[in-house]
């Protein structure tokens, strides 16, 4: 394992004390978010059930035999969810996020929308003083991807068609490189307001409330102010 395997690992274990037994749990997505799913399979009987942000993530529930709701049944049923653990890309000392490396960002901020807590889980390399080194992602209905291009690029970064990708509902990605963004849920609405775009990776308006970060001397805890 690398170090940065053993971070993520370490992290995933300490979100561990934020499940909470007989709910369902929202569950993220990518590599982080494996570590999280690998060590939830020895609780899988004594939660509810989870909710996936991915189909892979689904699909990595379902083969440790835990079982996945769909979200929707799930709050018509009247189960909360109280707890969402993901990782992330960048985030800044306000918990705010750059997600959607792994091209999952709109369920993501679905289920973090519904989700009482966020917990996101990272290793040291992803805290940074200011959101924009990762090009931002931006989740597009395929016939607007030339329009949004356009406007995002007017907003002074540039986008770029994530090639060969189709996100888990149908539609394409715009990474934006250059951005330095000093007002994280400034941009996050004006980039959610473009007619096409589904959503956009910054999860500042709902960033994360606890931030577990691998660091070689252990696992810190970061609350939001
Ligand atoms: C998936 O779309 C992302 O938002 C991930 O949460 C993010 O990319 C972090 O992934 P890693 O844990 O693999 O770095």
């Amino acid at each position: 394992m690398t170090p940065q395997d053993q971070l993520k690992l370490e992290v995933a274990r300490a979100a561990m004390a934020y499940v909470v037994e007989g709910a369902v749990i929202g569950v993220g997505t990518g590599s982080t978010a494996n570590f999280f799913i690998d060590e939830l399979a020895a609780l899988k009987g004594r939660i509810r059930g989870t909710v996936a942000s991915s189909v892979k993530s689904a699909e990595r529930l379902r083969g440790h035999g835990i079982e996945v709701l769909d979200l929707n049944d799930a709050l018509e049923r009247g189960w909360d969810i109280p707890v969402y653990v993901d990782g992330a890309d960048e985030i800044n000392r306000a918990l705010h996020m750059i997600k959607g490396g792994g091209g999952a960002l709109a369920r993501e901020k679905i289920v973090a929308a519904v989700a009482q807590k966020f917990v996101c889980i990272c290793d040291a390399s992803k805290l940074v003083p200011v959101l924009g080194a990762f090009a931002l992602p931006v989740e597009v209905l395929p016939m607007a991807r030339a329009h949004v291009a356009r406007e995002l690029t007017k907003l002074g970064g540039t986008p770029r068609l994530r090639e060969g990708f189709t996100t888990d509902n149908g539609n394409v990605i715009l990474d934006i490189a250059g951005l330095s963004i000093t007002d994280p849920p400034a941009l996050e609405t004006a980039i959610n307001q473009i007619t096409g775009v589904v959503t956009c990776g910054l999860f500042a308006r709902r960033g994360a409330d606890v931030l577990l970060l691998g660091t070689g001397g252990g696992v810190e805890t970061h609350l939001a102010a």
